[in-house]
């Protein structure tokens, strides 16, 4: 009987130097040292023994019991420190990799041009106004004046969605909006994305972006016009720049304008670039007429205004001596990450 205690010691020993894992020694615990294990097998036994044997033996069960669960602590200790040394190794950081380099975005050309003459009109007192880009055919072309049969309202440059609702083609929808909703005195500036059924090329695009403005108030006259763009095109290019206004026909305003700007290459004494002009066409402009006041509440007898409208495409191109509009759309970062 000694020999068989000595035995499962020396048995449990060898196999938990084998295990690697806390429940595989649970396992060996179990069969040595459990109820029904080989320790309690051989005590159950213990009635057969002399009572000289017993205590002896009953002292030596004792011990290989201590020994074992000792052994088992001791296990525990160093697969867990094993586990612990495994897990640090599996998760070290080597500190000195080289980093993944975090890439910044950039503002878009269009957008560096069109902060900078928000802030412009900011400067002036100006609101920007916002609204949709589905519209309805009214808030486009009714209320401002363009008869049904206007070439403007033809499918053929208007992108319909159904009879009534479009794509607007021009941002004076948003300014529509605006006066029916507020009363003068009214200062706005309306940015955003415009539509027209046009085939892409170097000056053209199905999108591109406006940027209307419309002041109206009591006493507003053609000089508040001219006033107002001398401010912007001297902010936009420089305090020598010079305007220029040319008579012109819109529907929407009476009288009309089309602004020109002082070649900034020449100067204005005319050279290739403005192709011996000396002034370059930028926008258009006018008096609102009278029948688009009265289409949205306001009394064309007690108010009057001045509205614009110019393409940001155009400004942004001349601003960076870019040739080609589809630059402005294609994205691609060898392109954009210049500005
Ligand atoms: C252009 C330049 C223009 C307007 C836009 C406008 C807006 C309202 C009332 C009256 Cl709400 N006018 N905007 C005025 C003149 C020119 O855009 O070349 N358009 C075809």
């Amino acid at each position: 009987m000694k020999d068989a205690l000595l035995k499962i010691k020396s048995l449990a020993n060898d196999e938990l130097s084998k295990v690697n894992d806390t429940k595989a020694l649970e396992e060996i615990r179990v069969k040595f040292l459990g109820k029904k294990g080989e320790l309690t097998s051989i005590l159950k036994q213990m009635g057969k023994l002399s009572a000289e044997e017993r205590p002896v033996i009953g002292q030596l069960a004792n011990q290989v019991r201590t020994e074992i669960e000792e052994s088992i602590t001791n296990r525990v200790k160093e697969i867990k420190a094993l586990m612990l040394e495994k897990k640090l190794k599996e998760e070290e950081l080597d500190v000195t990799l080289p980093g993944t380099k975090a890439t910044i975005g950039k503002l878009h050309p269009l957008n560096i041009v069109l902060n900078e003459i928000e802030d412009i009109f900011m400067g002036m007192g100006f609101d920007i106004a916002d609204g949709p880009e589905v519209e309805y055919d009214y808030y486009n072309f009714e209320a401002l004046n363009l008869p049904p049969d206007h070439p403007a309202r033809d499918t053929q440059d208007t992108f319909y969605i159904t009879d009534n609702i479009l794509l607007r083609t021009q941002t004076s929808s948003v300014q529509v909006h605006v006066m029916e909703e507020k009363k003068p005195p009214i200062r706005i500036i309306s940015p955003g994305r415009v539509y027209r059924s046009d085939a892409v090329d170097a000056t053209h695009s199905p999108l591109f972006h406006q940027i209307e403005g419309l002041v109206v108030d009591k006493g507003i006259t053609m000089s508040d016009l001219v006033g107002t763009l001398e401010l912007l095109m001297k902010r936009l290019y420089g305090d020598d720049c010079k305007i220029r206004l040319r008579p012109h026909h819109f529907p929407f305003t009476e009288p009309s304008a089309e602004v020109d700007v002082m070649c900034f290459n020449c100067g204005g004494k005319g050279c290739s670039m403005c192709k011996d002009e000396g002034y370059i066409e930028l926008l258009g402009a006018g008096m609102v007429h009278p029948k688009v006041l009265s289409n949205c509440g306001i009394d064309p007898e007690v108010y009057s205004g001045f509205a614009f409208g110019l393409g940001l495409e155009r400004i942004v191109m001349r601003r960076y001596g870019i040739n080609d509009m589809r630059l402005l759309f294609e994205n691609d970062l060898r392109f954009l990450n210049q500005f």
